[in-house]
């Protein structure tokens, strides 16, 4: 009886150990959405509720302090999520969505109009995004989206709220469309090596060679970067883009962690939990990736390759301009020159360093490697080919 117990002892220890909760390194923020089902599912299974969301934040909360959303309308998130954040302590950068007509900007509008007025949106917002890749989807055009972050900016002005306010959408068309760097006060941009068929190892060298003409535009206008979304998928597959495995998200966590940290991005990462109702059975335009950027599985653990993680700098950036001081984040240009409400930069703790791992320079990384079928190839092979190819691009 009393062995049973000792080992009952020593496997609730075990599994104690083996189920952290906390990653070894607190983030700069997390995406987030309430959604569990798909558009056509009753509200009971398309959204969580009060609970579940309250459930989800706690744990979100051992990661990082902030966190981002994407409507204010679909799930009921404002009135649910908003709360919720502040129950958790954390901070909320908020999203109002764009669609291809104007019903779905109308209603969002509306509801952020409600939040100001009622101080639920106020200087204590980190910060509002008025469209997540509208112009990529083509939804809209971008004088248009300059328009509607006139607008938003034009409801908080008569406030006198003062956050940072920006257009979200993938960085190439930040690049594409100078004029949408100019108009908004910091730069949000998406970007996901994940989806250029990069290896991984090489991918934080590759995602700054990518962003570096946004980083010109930036420093032109003298704008700061933000990477709302960046991620990679833990599991299934999809053609063209990266190998999907925890191994790579985890190496992508880490090596983007300290690519941030150089050149001092803020950043959300996507996603906080796997979400399997994006995929389903039998439908051919998204791929099942889509399913599996959480660091949770969809179960509320943390995956197990993310909780044991030790943050290690591997890559040393070969960087093309002036590296911005580490210590205090650049303030964050907002037109109307009201304080940055970023309080603490979570992500500047140092972190350690394992010497045994070797540094890879990757001087000029990979546009994505392509071409050689690198997941069937050893990881060192791969990595020599990307550098290779780098020196000849
Ligand atoms: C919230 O959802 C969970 C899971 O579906 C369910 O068990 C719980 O009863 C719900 N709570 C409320 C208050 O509806
Ligand atoms: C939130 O912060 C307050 C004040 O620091 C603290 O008393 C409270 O326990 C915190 N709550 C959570 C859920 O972390
Ligand atoms: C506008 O788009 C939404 C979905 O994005 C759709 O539900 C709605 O029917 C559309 N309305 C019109 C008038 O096309
Ligand atoms: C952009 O979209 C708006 C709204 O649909 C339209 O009125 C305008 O003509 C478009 N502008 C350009 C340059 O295409
Ligand atoms: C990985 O993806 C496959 C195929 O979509 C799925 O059947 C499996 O449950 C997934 N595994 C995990 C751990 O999510
Ligand atoms: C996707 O599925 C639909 C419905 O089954 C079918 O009509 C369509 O041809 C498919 N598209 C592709 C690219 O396979
Ligand atoms: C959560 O889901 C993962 C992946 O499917 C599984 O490995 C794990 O055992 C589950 N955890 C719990 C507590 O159900
Ligand atoms: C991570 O580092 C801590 C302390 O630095 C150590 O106790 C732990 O074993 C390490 N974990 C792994 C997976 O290497
Ligand atoms: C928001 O902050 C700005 C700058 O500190 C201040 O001028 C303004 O009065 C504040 N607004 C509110 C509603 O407190
Ligand atoms: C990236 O490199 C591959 C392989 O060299 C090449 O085929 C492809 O055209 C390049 N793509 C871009 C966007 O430069
Ligand atoms: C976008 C693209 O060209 N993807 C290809 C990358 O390489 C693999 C393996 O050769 C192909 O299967 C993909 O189609």
């Amino acid at each position: 009886m009393r062995s049973i117990a000792i080992l009952l002892a020593a496997a609730i220890a075990l599994f104690t150990v083996h189920t952290a909760t906390a990653l070894d390194q607190k983030l700069y923020g997390l995406n987030y959405t309430p959604r569990k089902g798909q558009d056509y599912m009753p509200l009971k299974k398309r959204c969580k509720n009060a609970t579940e969301i309250d459930a989800d934040l706690a744990k979100i909360h051992a990661l990082t302090d902030r966190l981002r959303i994407y409507s204010l309308t679909d799930c009921n998130t404002a009135a649910l999520v908003i709360p919720a954040a502040q129950r958790a302590n954390l901070s909320i950068w908020v999203g109002l969505w764009v669609g291809p007509n104007n019903t779905v900007y109308a209603e969002e509008k509306a509801a952020f109009t409600s939040l100001v007025a009622k101080g639920l949106v106020n200087n204590n917002t980190l910060g509002v995004h008025v469209a997540s890749e509208a112009i990529y989807r083509k939804d809209i055009n971008v004088s248009q989206a300059i328009t509607n972050y006139n607008e938003i900016k034009q409801i908080l002005h008569d406030a006198d709220v003062y956050i940072p306010v920006t257009v979200t959408d993938i960085a190439d068309t930040y690049i594409a469309y100078p004029q949408l760097t100019k108009a908004v006060d910091i730069i949000s941009a998406n970007s996901f090596p994940f989806w250029e068929n990069v290896v991984p190892e090489v991918a934080s060298q590759s995602m700054y060679n990518r962003m570096y003409p946004l980083m010109l535009a930036a420093k032109k206008y003298n704008k700061k970067i933000l990477i709302s979304e960046t991620g990679w998928a833990t599991n299934g597959s999809s053609a063209g883009a990266s190998v999907a495995s925890s191994q790579a998200g985890v190496t992508w966590l880490n090596d983007f962690y300290f690519l941030a940290k150089t050149v001092s991005w803020d950043y959300y990462w996507y996603s906080s939990f796997d979400q399997p109702w994006r995929h389903v059975e039998g439908d051919n335009t998204t791929a099942d990736v889509e399913n599996y950027f959480g660091l949770y599985f969809n179960n509320g653990t943390l995956k197990p390759e993310f909780a044991t993680l030790n943050f290690t700098q591997r890559v040393k950036i070969v960087t093309k301009m002036p590296v911005p001081k580490q210590s205090t984040a650049a303030p964050v240009a907002v037109a109307t020159a009201a304080p940055s409400p970023v309080v603490t930069d979570a992500s500047a703790s140092p972190a350690p360093v394992v010497p045994s791992v070797p540094v890879v320079t990757a001087s000029v990384a990979s546009n994505g490697t392509n071409g050689t079928e690198p997941h069937k190839k050893s990881k060192i092979l791969s990595i020599l080919e990307a550098l290779i190819r780098g020196w000849m691009f």
